[in-house]
């Protein structure tokens, strides 16, 4: 099955889910406006991005313990820490950066609107999986996309899933989701980014308009 079908199927398997997020989320692009994505691949090691130039040795030493690009170990609001992340790559599509970074395994609410569901990261669980999407230029986060992501080692898929629309203290809007990965390994990660399903201010008329995906290169060493 094409990822672009198992998109739309998988938007369609999170309906009921979407009903409410569909503004939020843009749930409806998956059925409405897909057509075969366009592709760039990149590594964080290749990437041009200021923000990547630690992950090109960095990775290889990834280490969820200590790595830090937020310096915010002592930073605390009621007992909530922020996390130490860990930058996997970056890919530029039109302006909007996307960067995907990874957290210790931490849980997450899921609300609906009217009732919420706590999602607690298993033993199994390697790490929480953030994509950022923003403008190049700004830094503005850009919402109302949907996210879905795919980890491949050697050609097997470990990991695919759809990453949901969150919202955090210290990291902002993003995309996340909690994954698992079997051990340390040279792992690759595609990030199927649909447009933002949304009005625009005119700068952004002529941009974002087909679903692409990005691939990411990153080493997985689990923390010791
Ligand atoms: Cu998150």
């Amino acid at each position: 099955m094409s990822r672009r079908h198992r998109f739309a199927r998988a938007a369609r398997r999170a309906a009921p889910t979407c009903v409410f997020a569909v503004l939020l989320a843009g749930c409806a692009s998956a059925d409405k406006n897909l057509t075969v994505p366009s592709s760039t691949t990149a590594s964080a090691a290749s990437s041009s991005s200021s923000s990547s130039s630690s992950s090109s040795s960095g990775m290889a030493g990834m280490n969820m313990g200590s790595g830090s690009s937020t310096g915010a170990g002592s930073v605390s609001v009621d007992g909530v820490k922020a996390v130490p992340t860990q930058l996997l790559g970056s890919a530029a599509w039109q302006g909007m950066k996307i960067t995907a970074e990874a957290t210790t395994p931490l849980p997450f609410v899921i609300y609906n609107g009217t009732s919420e569901q706590m999602v607690k990261a298993g033993p199994g669980t390697s790490f929480h999986l953030m994509v950022m999407l923003s403008d190049a230029q700004t830094g503005v986060a850009i919402p109302y996309a949907s996210v879905w992501a795919t980890i491949k080692r050697q050609g097997k898929i470990y990991y695919d899933a759809r990453q949901w629309p969150m919202i955090s203290r210290y990291m902002g809007p993003h995309y996340g989701n909690d994954v698992s990965v079997p051990g340390a390994g040279t792992y690759q990660l595609s990030l199927l980014v649909s447009p933002p399903v949304s009005a625009r201010h005119v700068e952004y008329q002529n941009v974002w308009l087909h679903p692409h995906q990005v691939t990411l290169t990153f080493h997985w060493t689990p923390p010791a």
